[in-house]
């Protein structure tokens, strides 16, 4: 078989290299940026975050996966060779996101930041709570990720909307889609969870225009956001200025402009913030090479990718 190349930025390389040669011992696998080889034998590059002008240099290249589900960083590098670029949809990186917006979504509701502050102080504050049903959550970016975590906070009770390029159609949940239909989705929001692509036309879609035009009408006056996308999203000095000035009731960010989050960024320290450091869906490399080594194995049979992006559209 062709040999297949590992280029990634910031994650552990053993761990994925290791998951391949337990799958496949027989593979022929290189990485960047000491052990490429021949660059001329390399024919599937595997990649997350490819430093740039690395892919341009494989020039008997079949196609690029994605290790993750965004190819923001793929598709920023023009000189990448026009190739298929897949990305990965797996249910097990979908459910790990489910998991981290139910989550979310709960831990506003349920207001689990007064009662940590309360057991801290260890004051009994029996306060009054209401149902799922209270709240109206606003999927933003309603793909492969969004569906399946409205789908499951539907099941919950909450009152769930998705926001999509194109029109989607979903029992049980009202959808919008296009920017014609963007002020309306907005406007029924309690909760905003964010799940979109990064790309030209999504580039700080979350500003104070938008959060302005989220919904006061729920329980807690003012909106909440859950950015679980991309940080190139979110504009946050917006979002610290709508936290201070209460437009922003809470907000729980797995993702930021840059990454890691700075130090001296107010975001770290706020008390209605959740912050995290981009571990809403990990890739495991166990399942995600599974997934690239079937698809590879077919590939090579004269089969069809799956999941292949539009570089036109950005994802
Ligand atoms: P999909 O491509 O399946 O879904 C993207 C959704 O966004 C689609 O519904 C698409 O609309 C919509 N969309 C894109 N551009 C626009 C636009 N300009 N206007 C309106 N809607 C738009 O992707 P996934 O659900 O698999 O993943 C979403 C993102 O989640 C990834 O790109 C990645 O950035 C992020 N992610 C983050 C992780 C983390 O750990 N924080 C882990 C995994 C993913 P349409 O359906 O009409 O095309
Ligand atoms: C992804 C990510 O895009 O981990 O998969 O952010």
């Amino acid at each position: 078989m062709t040999a297949i190349a590992y280029i990634l930025t910031g994650w552990n390389l053993e761990s994925w290299t290791n998951a391949m040669r337990q799958l496949e011992p027989s593979m022929d696998i290189r990485s960047y940026p000491d052990g490429m080889g021949r660059l001329e034998e390399i024919g599937y590059a595997l990649a997350w975050r490819p430093p740039p002008h690395v892919l341009e240099g494989i020039k008997n290249l079949k196609a690029i996966f994605s290790l993750g589900a965004g190819v923001d960083a793929i598709l920023a590098d023009p000189t990448v060779p026009d190739v298929p670029i897949v990305r990965i949809v797996d249910a097990d990186m979908t459910m790990r996101m489910s998991e981290f917006v139910v989550m979310h979504v709960l831990m506003h509701h349920r207001q689990q930041k007064r009662i940590d502050e309360n057991q801290r102080a260890k004051l009994w504050d029996p306060f009054a709570t209401h149902a799922a049903n209270a709240l109206k959550v606003g999927i933003m970016g309603f793909g492969v990720l969004g569906q399946d975590a409205g789908a499951k906070l539907k099941a919950m009770g909450f009152e769930v909307a998705g926001w999509s390029q194109s029109k989607k159609h979903v029992a049980g949940i009202e959808t919008f889609a296009g920017r014609a239909e963007l002020d309306a989705f907005l406007a029924r929001s309690d909760i905003l969870v964010v799940l979109l692509p990064h790309t030209a036309e999504t580039t700080h879609i979350i500003n104070r225009d938008l959060i302005a035009k989220l919904s006061r009408n729920g329980p807690f006056g003012a909106p909440i956001l859950i950015n679980a996308g991309r940080g190139k999203l979110q504009k946050e000095r917006d979002l610290i200025h709508c936290l201070e000035t209460g437009q922003l009731h809470a907000a729980s960010l797995d993702v930021f402009e840059e990454e890691p989050l700075a130090q001296d960024s107010a975001l770290w320290t706020h008390p209605r913030v959740y912050v995290s450091s981009h571990v809403a869906a990990d890739s495991d490399p166990l399942t995600i090479s599974r997934n690239v080594l079937r698809q590879i194995r077919r590939h090579e049979a004269g089969g069809a990718l799956e999941n292949i992006v539009d570089p036109r559209r950005g994802y």
